[in-house]
């Protein structure tokens, strides 16, 4: 169970299923004895990052300090999940060259608006459609998908379960486990 550190890195809309994939992909990761940690809105959103918001500028902060973190953790030696919108390139390029380049895997989540909206389980399409929160993914707050991911998977024809299994199959493919 030797593995080497690496990331994955989630991006897609509210509602495309990153959480979803990323909590399979740690638990195949732990049954295989690799040495995760999961970054998600839940550890980062309410601790680290408890003062930024949903503006641009608190994203790109939002995101600036998860590629940090992510890259403190790469140096300990850890698999890192990370599991947030991050709707800009730049930022997400800025995850990317914080690592070296055979470590960094980007997963495209893509699901259409409409679907990521019907699962709506928190009812946060419903709150920015009735005009109630601003600034939201996909209805007014800009979403920049990847040109070149690692991996793409559309939650709308591919299982939480397949999506899982290719993200290993990349991280084998890197030599990371
Ligand atoms: C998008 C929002 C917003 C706005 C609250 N826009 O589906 P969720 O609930 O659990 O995940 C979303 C999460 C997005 O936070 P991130 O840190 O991933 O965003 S970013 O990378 O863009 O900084 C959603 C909830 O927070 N949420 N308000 N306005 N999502």
């Amino acid at each position: 169970n030797d593995h080497r550190p690496g990331v994955v890195w989630l991006t897609g809309l509210s509602g495309s299923g990153k959480s979803t994939v990323a909590n399979i992909v740690e638990s195949k990761l732990h049954a295989m004895g690799v040495r995760t940690y999961l970054l998600d809105g839940d550890n980062v959103r309410h601790g680290l990052n408890r003062d930024l918001g949903f503006t641009d500028a608190d994203r790109v902060e939002n995101i600036r300090r998860i590629a940090e973190v992510t890259g403190l953790m790469v140096d300990a030696g850890l698999v890192v999940l990370v599991s947030f919108i991050s709707p800009f390139r730049a930022e997400r390029q800025l995850a990317r060259d914080r690592v070296d380049d055979d470590e960094f895997i980007e997963v495209h989540v893509d699901a259409s608006l409409e679907l990521a909206e019907s699962r709506d389980p928190k009812g946060l399409y419903a709150k920015a459609r009735a005009g109630e929160l601003s600034n939201f993914t996909g209805i007014d707050s800009p979403y920049e998908a990847p040109e070149q991911p690692e991996v793409y998977v559309d939650t709308g024809t591919t299982s939480p379960e397949d999506a899982a299994d290719r993200i290993i199959e990349s991280l084998r493919s890197k030599g990371i486990v």
